[in-house]
């Protein structure tokens, strides 16, 4: 039988590690949807449509590390082009493959279907160059080995999206075999001078420092387990923030865990301590508008290390060559120990007030029991919009993880993005929260929710509106049709699914609820919870305040 060049992506796919990818089909990609059946390394699921189709890769890859999807040419690219943008802004490695253009009729004038019309195939990759590490078009079955290995070890690498088009009368075209996997995996060798010489200015930073705090960003994800910063903090001996988009990137249960550090937002005594460090050690973070409240609370250069994925800067000094990975395990090794912050302070959680069981639910009560839910081998999937706030201020067993995407921030977002991560992390108990605006980008994904049986305990916060972009600045265009969300659960399901759709309007309901969510193994259990409008973190309406005012200041005149 031949060997293919589906077969060879396939096959590669198998060998990085995945166990799935996720597929939308059409003519384009058809052929290679069966060479990827046929070889059988990972299994195909399917997606309603390649902007969700995205977002679940998107999500997979924060379980295991990487992911691929496959769709059609142009209306299906162009529609998940908007993931593949959260993919590199979020550092999550997705193989995106297209289905292409037959290669006679590449160059040869011919108007196909699914294009704006023109002759000139080359636009879809170009448009997908800025949003990739490596953009690959097969145009021959001899170059696509190669080309496909190149894509996928540049992604995971750089931990960024790849694009790979393979033409649709490629797809099944005879390919050699691939050879070993190492060369895809394995992280280049760091650079041994360059790196001593960052430990060495590391050192002489963290000896001359009184005092000392590290902050732990969100792209830490990348390293695949919290023990290297544990290990770094343990070593140093101070007090450990975390930034609010790396929620869950340190465990809370650590004597030096001091809270989320986010400006005037931070948790009890954290803002003070990150403000008047004369050191901060920031493990890769994402300093953007909405980290730093409007601008407000970025670390000084001249106070702070910025440790980041591919390089590091001390005193206006950048060390480059080696991976955040290398760089934590020799500082750990040779760091000078500064107990300073972490005996001089402590955190103390704020509990999350609740109500009695009869009256309305609150923001505040449901935040608490989806709290109390929470276990070491939870993740929680929280969408843009009060499901942030409501994420960032629980209190996490070691072990639980949230997921946010606060650096693209798409509305939409999480419905996918936590199928994709159950699908990657089985063993694990999976909770989206999202608020009803966002839900209503990407909706029909909680069908595939039910059509593979993944039990995400869903909390849809109807608060009939995007009550984030009413604290940001109000208006006519914040406020939605209204839907019986829960209801929809019964059309997904038809004649076959085992979703359960309920709706909470009391602690009470909510509760029982939960517990008809624990016993539903099945499905999904979708749990529309009833909010008032005006009823939000207190901290999202501080925040809220900050990025409007970042957002209204006036043009500076020349
Ligand atoms: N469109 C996209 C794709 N992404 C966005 N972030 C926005 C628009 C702007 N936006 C940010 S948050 C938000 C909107 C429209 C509303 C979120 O509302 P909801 O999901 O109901 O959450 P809530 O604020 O009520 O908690």
């Amino acid at each position: 039988k031949t060997y293919t060049v589906g077969h060879y992506l396939s096959e590669r796919l198998g060998q990085i590690g995945l166990k799935d990818h996720f597929a939308v089909a059409g003519d384009f990609n058809l052929v290679l949807l069966d060479q990827l059946l046929e070889e059988g390394s990972t299994k195909q699921l399917y997606s309603c449509n390649e902007l969700n189709c995205g977002y679940t890769a998107e999500g997979y890859a924060r379980a295991n590390g990487a992911a691929a999807m496959i769709v059609t040419f142009n209306v299906g690219a162009l529609s998940a082009i908007n993931a593949i943008g959260s993919a590199y802004a979020e550092s999550l490695p997705v193989i995106f493959v297209s289905g292409g253009p037959n290669t006679n009729d590449q160059g040869s004038g011919h108007i196909l279907h699914h294009t704006i019309g023109n002759s000139n195939y080359g636009y879809q990759a170009e448009m997908f160059r800025h949003v990739t590490c490596a953009t690959e078009v097969i145009l021959s079955a001899e170059n696509a080995p190669a080309q496909i290995d190149n894509a996928i070890r540049t992604a995971l690498r750089t931990r960024k999206p790849c694009y790979i088009e393979i033409p649709c009368n490629l797809a099944g075209a005879e390919c050699v075999r691939p050879g070993p996997v190492g060369s895809l995996l394995a992280e280049t060798t760091p650079d041994k001078v360059s790196l001593d010489a960052a430990v060495k200015a590391a050192c002489d930073f963290i000896e001359t420092r009184k005092n000392l705090v590290i902050l732990v960003g969100s792209r830490v994800r990348t390293l695949g387990s919290l023990e290297p910063i544990v290990a770094l903090a343990d070593r140093i001996g101070c007090a450990v923030t975390v930034m609010g988009a790396a929620k869950s990137f340190f465990p809370e249960t650590h004597k030096a865990f001091r809270g989320v550090y986010w400006g005037e937002v931070s948790s009890p005594g954290a803002q003070e301590l990150v403000e008047k460090a004369d050191g901060v050690i920031c493990l890769a973070p994402i300093f953007n508008d909405y980290a730093t409240v409007g601008w407000q609370s970025k670390p000084p250069a001249s106070q702070a290390l910025i440790a980041d994925l591919a390089e590091v800067t001390v005193d206006g000094k950048s060390y480059a060559g080696f991976h955040l990975g290398a760089f934590l395990a020799a500082l750990s090794e040779k760091a000078p120990s500064r107990p300073a912050t972490v005996e001089n302070t402590k955190y103390t959680p704020v509990a999350i007030p609740s109500s009695a069981p009869g009256v309305p639910l609150t923001n505040d009560e449901m935040a608490r029991q989806i709290n109390a839910l929470v276990d070491g081998k939870t993740t929680i999937t929280a969408e843009t919009g009060d499901s942030w706030f409501n994420a960032i201020r629980m209190h996490l067993p070691e072990g639980a993880r949230v997921e946010t995407e606060m650096q693209w921030g798409s509305i939409g977002w999480s419905v996918p993005a936590a199928l994709g991560n159950a699908i990657g992390s089985p063993d694990r108990q999976h909770i989206l929260m999202v608020g009803d605006g966002s839900f209503q980008l990407t909706a029909q994904e909680v069908a595939q929710m039910i059509r593979y049986e993944v039990p995400v305990i869903v909390f849809l916060v109807n608060n009939r509106g995007y009550v984030i972009e009413i604290k940001i600045h109000d208006g006519n265009y914040n406020y939605i049709k209204n839907w019986d969300y829960a209801g929809l659960i019964k059309a997904f399901n038809a004649e076959d699914g085992q979703g359960l759709g309920l709706h909470a309007r009391t602690g009470a309901e909510l509760a029982d609820a939960i517990e008809k969510a624990k016993a539903n193994k099945k499905g999904p259990t979708f749990i529309e919870c009833h909010i008032a409008t005006e009823d939000c973190t207190d901290t999202l309406v501080q925040w809220g305040k900050k990025v409007a005012a970042a957002n209204s200041r006036p043009p500076q005149k020349n």
